[in-house]
């Protein structure tokens, strides 16, 4: 990336180094997207990264043990660590001071050449250069060798030389930074995000203590993040945060080395019908996984497909687990430390390094059979559940074989309550999942049929959290959805054969329009999460008050527009609520809630995979408790609660 932007620039006429830094940190003001993603919080948080990173190194390399990042009022944050410092000397071929050259120039020889495991690739590793670049101002305090450097830079400027300018006992490096408000459009930094990420990093590098504190009220608030266990505590932490059963004390610990290497893997089922599976690499989450995740995937069927033939669980021509048998209920990490780590695909979260699958399937292969030999208590428990899971998908298997012969879950068949669009072209379509046949009704009668079509929904759908494949295929509330949307389900599941580019879930802003939109969203999330990923699933936003005076009607979608309308409509003027979609007649909904000039849509995003599985765990799931405490806790974020 550098040497194209080099590239890119116009050729300096002076051959004046100095002036070559400055403009390569002008390119990242000019364009900061492409070097930290976005401007919005994405970016802002990133910044913090980026630093914390080079501390996270000095961990990895051995020279660190704390970090404590910390919040100011200013929207500014400092990280310190207690490693080795910064080498305070000067550069050989700029004779620059090292600090100085790390701060102002783009990419800084690759990791300096230090030998760590910075990542080549992907946002990560753009270095501290970019955070001061996109920073109004940013200081170092370097302490070494028993003296404190400094060195005070303004939007990636040089604004107060590097100098000696005090003795120390210490060693570390504390960097302290603000924002630049004018590149970044959110700068208050969100507690939550920075929490998540450090306790992620404090999981993933055994030991260290990250601290975090927010200064930014009164109240201030400190997180210790220190896990010994490391990713066997992160496994525990998620099976916790399901509030589910394991199935199994202790979580299964696996780690190996080859030609510099490390891959580490922590893995414990849980009662649940749901896989789990974080992968790592430089202590990145590669969240569409790679060649780490398809070694630990692999290893594990063969590995639990030989067990169950050793012990007589499986015998003679009886069908192997699949993978997804051995993987339902399964928590698990897989982090692994390479030096030259390759990614692939547009968003650089695939490990593409071939080595690495060989090294992690090796010593699941090895670790694991070893394992279950000593604890065959355990290997029996995760049998039986591979097993159990194994069955219950040949019950859906079987279900769906025979609903198929009745063409009921192809798209060759239309469900008979299905009003359809004219438009086949499924880029232009939508389809309008509707709560009760009245609203259906309406909907029908207001729709624009060229493409636009409507599927009435009668009764509570099926909660899927509770159930399992077979049910879920035979469920008479789900099936016509399945018909209707023609992108089959499970194994067969194809996104092509979609016939709708928007499915727009039509409810009651109340409880049970809620929780109809809840249990579908579940069904959407187990079952057809590509649906959301590729941003097809909506909500349709219905308006909670029509205000009118004489002929000319006004609809309000929260109180405060209510209140607004009636002034400027005047006094006279009065506010209705609507109780039901049911109450509009079909007019009404095409013109507030279906007509695409001035509807308003909610597009369902999954921001964070985890946060989404534990809630759709807790909401949805088996044990009543954390569901009373979750609800309890997010209940002021209810704007609207009709009891
Ligand atoms: C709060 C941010 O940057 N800590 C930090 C950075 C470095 C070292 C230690 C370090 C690295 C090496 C040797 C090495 C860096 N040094 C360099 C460079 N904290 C923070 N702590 N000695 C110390 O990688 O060989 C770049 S980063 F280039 F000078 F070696």
């Amino acid at each position: 990336m550098e040497n194209q932007l080099e590239q890119q620039q116009p050729q300096a006429a002076y051959d004046d180094k100095q002036i070559q830094v400055l403009e390569g940190l002008e390119a990242v003001r000019k364009r900061p997207g492409m070097y930290i993603g976005t401007t919005s919080a994405g970016g802002l948080h990133h910044l913090v990264y980026e630093i914390v990173d080079n501390s996270i190194d000095e961990v990895m390399n051995g020279g660190c043990d704390t970090i404590e990042v910390t919040l100011y009022p200013d929207n500014s944050v400092s990280v310190k660590d207690n490693g080795r410092g910064i080498p305070a000397g000067y550069n050989e071929k700029t004779g620059k001071p090292t600090l100085e050259v790390i701060y102002t120039k783009l990419h800084a020889g690759g990791k300096f050449g230090g030998g760590g495991y910075k990542m080549a690739g992907g946002l990560h590793g753009v270095g501290a250069s970019v955070t001061n670049a996109l920073s109004a101002w940013l200081e170092v305090e370097n302490h070494r060798d028993g003296h404190i450097y400094t060195e005070r830079f303004e939007r990636g400027n040089v604004v107060r030389p590097f100098a000696m300018t005090g003795e120390t006992d210490l060693h570390g490096v504390t960097v302290h930074f603000k924002p630049d408000p004018d590149i970044f459009e959110e700068t208050v930094f969100e507690y939550e995000v920075l929490l998540k990420r450090m306790r992620e990093q404090a999981f993933l590098n055994a030991g260290v203590k990250i601290i975090l504190n927010d200064r930014r009220t009164d109240e201030v608030r400190q997180d210790v993040l220190h896990y010994e266990g490391g990713i066997v505590s992160f496994v525990e932490h998620l099976n916790a945060n399901k509030h589910c059963e394991c199935l199994h004390p202790q979580v299964i610990y696996m780690k190996g080395e080859y030609n510099g290497s490390i891959a580490e893997v922590a893995m414990q089922y849980n009662d649940s019908y749901n896989e789990m599976i974080l992968s790592f690499a430089n202590n990145m989450a590669t969240v569409e996984g790679g060649t780490h995740e398809t070694g630990f995937k692999s290893a594990l069927t063969k590995v639990l497909n030989d067990y169950a033939r050793k012990t007589g669980v499986i015998k003679g021509d009886d069908k192997n687990l699949s993978g997804e048998d051995v993987r339902e209920g399964l928590c698990a990490i897989i982090s692994v430390k390479l030096e030259d780590a390759q990614f692939e695909s547009q968003t650089k979260a695939k490990l593409g390094n071939s080595d690495i699958r060989t090294l992690v399937d090796n010593i699941v292969s090895q670790k694991l059979e070893e394992y279950l030999e000593e604890n065959p208590a355990v290997g029996k428990i995760i049998l039986d559940k591979a097993l159990t899971a194994s069955r219950a998908r040949e019950a859906a298997r079987r279900a769906r074989e025979l609903t198929r012969r009745k063409n009921v879950l192809e798209g060759s068949t239309l469900p008979g309550k299905l009003a359809d669009c004219q438009e086949k072209r499924s880029e232009l379509t939508e389809l309008y999942l509707v709560e009760g046949d009245s609203a259906g009704g309406s909907a029908k009668d207001g729709r624009d049929s060229r493409f636009q079509a409507i599927l009435p929904l009668r009764g509570k759908v099926l909660n899927v959290e509770k159930s399992r494949l077979d049910k879920v295929y035979s469920n008479q509330q789900l099936i016509p959805i399945i018909q209707a949307l023609g992108c089959g389900i499970g194994e067969e599941f194809d996104l092509s054969k979609l016939r709708y580019g928007k499915i727009i879930i039509m409810a009651d802003a109340d409880v049970d329009g809620s929780h109809i939109r809840i249990l579908l969203l579940t069904f959407f999330f187990r079952h057809m999460k590509k649906l959301i990923e590729e941003g097809h699933i909506y909500l349709a936003q219905p308006p909670l008050y029509k205000v009118h005076k004489g002929k000319t009607v006004r609809y309000a979608f929260n109180d405060a527009e209510r209140d607004r309308y009636i002034a400027e409509l005047g006094g006279n003027a009065e506010a209705e609520r609507y109780k039901g979609l049911g109450e509009m007649d079909p007019e009404q909904l095409w013109e507030t809630t279906m007509d695409p000039a001035y509807r308003t849509l909610l597009k369902v995003e999954i921001g964070d995979a985890i946060a989404c599985d534990e809630i759709f765990s807790v909401l949805m799931g088996d044990q009543v408790e954390p569901r009373r405490e979750f609800i309890e806790k997010n209940a002021k974020y209810a704007t609207n609660l009709d009891i």
